[in-house]
């Protein structure tokens, strides 16, 4: 469901970073879905507008080493990300974007969109979007600082890639793991450091649960099912829809066109009550669960879109399975027919399966229950914890940006 277009700021600050251990890549999320923002699948635009063109340390120029975060084949955003690219074209120096004009424009300022910059802030990236998704991304570099391109141990000046790599991961709609709690080496902590002058494993990681890895899912077909055990302990599969595709014949699942369907199949081990979500998944999914032996001759158990329509978007089915019955599960996403197809990235399954002890199929009979609805123990986003939004608004610029922070139609 699309929402009014809200837009965020983020900012890159100046200092030591933290690196030590552990895992959690964190989004920026809609407060009211808790799912993350991501670009539809496709090209991202954007518009560079360098300071100068001098030959930096590296041998790059300014419009070279912002170009080479986005799309360089070893350096930059684009070769983890499965479904969208960078394409980016430098314009005239000097020049400056226009907020709010949903293009994406790189540029530099001493007064980013008439504001003053905040202590040690050395960049800005803006986050509009509308719904789930991601509609503008400005960053804007502070030329109160000294722009520079290298790798390695922090200089005096700022290494220019180092920064544009966090600000586009922003623009991919990743957050600060640091301020959601989490401690590990990234590009996208809140601090430059000389932990990590390139795209680390959990910044890829986290843009390849908004974008996938490159490729088609190996499960996209009903035949390619991934055949998965669920005896009574609750268990959790993951993968990706990102690049699936709909087959011929194949059922909407609950009631939605969707197009990026991915399958799981399961043998009921006795008689019992399975449930199933796709909590953690990171987007607006749809759940199918049907008997059958091709995709176009399916028996539908049961179906769920959202466990709250619009809001907890997720999906959640219950139903009562028959011993030695293999069932197949569905897992899409939304389609909302804005012309994008259908909502993708990762997926988590979750299945928990009570026995009720028989183990003969005595009746041939299948019977269905409605779906549930279950209150979300989180936001129902993966990775990283909430409450980082609004450690980006600290400090005068900060304030002067939340008073810009609106519901814009
Ligand atoms: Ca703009
Ligand atoms: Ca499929
Ligand atoms: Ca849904
Ligand atoms: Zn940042």
């Amino acid at each position: 469901m699309r929402t009014n277009r809200v837009k965020r700021l983020l900012l890159a600050i100046l200092g030591a970073g933290l690196a030590a251990l552990a895992c959690g890549f964190a989004f920026i999320k809609n407060d009211s879905t808790g799912l993350p923002l991501r670009w539809p699948p496709g090209t991202i635009p954007v518009r560079i507008y360098p300071q100068n063109s001098n030959i930096l340390s590296d041998g790059n120029t300014q419009a070279s080493s912002l170009q080479a975060a986005l799309q360089d084949p070893t350096r930059g955003w684009n070769r983890y990300l499965g479904d969208a690219q960078f394409s980016s074209v430098v314009l005239g120096i000097g020049g400056a974007g226009i907020d709010g004009n949903n293009i994406n424009e790189v540029f530099f300022s001493n007064s980013p969109y008439g504001k003053s910059w905040d202590t040690n802030t050395l960049a800005v990236t803006t986050a509009w979007y509308s719904g789930n998704q991601r509609i503008e991304g400005d960053t804007i570099f502070n030329t109160q600082y000294t722009w520079d391109s290298y790798r390695g141990p922090l200089r005096s000046s700022q290494d220019l890639q180092r920064v544009a790599l966090h600000e586009f991961g922003h623009n991919l709609g990743l957050d600060h793991p640091d301020d959601a709690g989490q401690t590990v080496i990234a590009v996208m902590n809140s601090h430059v450091s000389s932990a990590a002058d390139s795209i680390q494993t959990d910044d890829v990681n986290g843009a390849q649960q908004l974008y996938g890895p490159p490729g088609i899912p190996a499960n996209d077909n009903f035949s390619a099912a991934i055949p998965i055990v669920l005896t009574s302990v609750t268990t959790a599969w993951t993968g990706f829809n990102t690049n699936a595709t709909k087959e011929a014949g194949e059922p909407n699942h609950a009631n939605n066109s969707g197009g990026r369907s991915v399958w799981w199949k399961w043998t009921a081990p006795s008689n019992g009550t399975v449930m199933l979500t796709t909590q953690g998944s990171v987007f607006d999914t749809t759940l199918g669960v049907y008997v059958g032996s091709s995709v176009s001759s399916l028996s539908l158990i049961v179906q769920n879109d959202d466990v709250q329509s619009g809001v907890i978007q997720y999906s959640s089915v219950v139903f009562v399975a028959t011993a030695g019955t293999t069932y197949y599960f569905a897992v899409d996403g939304f389609n909302e027919a804005d012309g994008h197809g259908a909502d993708s990235g990762g997926v988590t399954l979750n299945g928990s399966f009570t026995s009720s002890g028989g183990t003969t199929s005595s009746t041939s009979s299948i019977t269905t229950t409605t779906t549930t609805t279950i209150p979300p123990t989180t936001g129902g986003g993966g990775g990283g914890g909430g409450g980082a939004i609004e450690g980006w608004f600290s400090g005068a610029l900060a304030l002067a940006w939340l008073i810009r922070w609106r519901p814009k139609k």
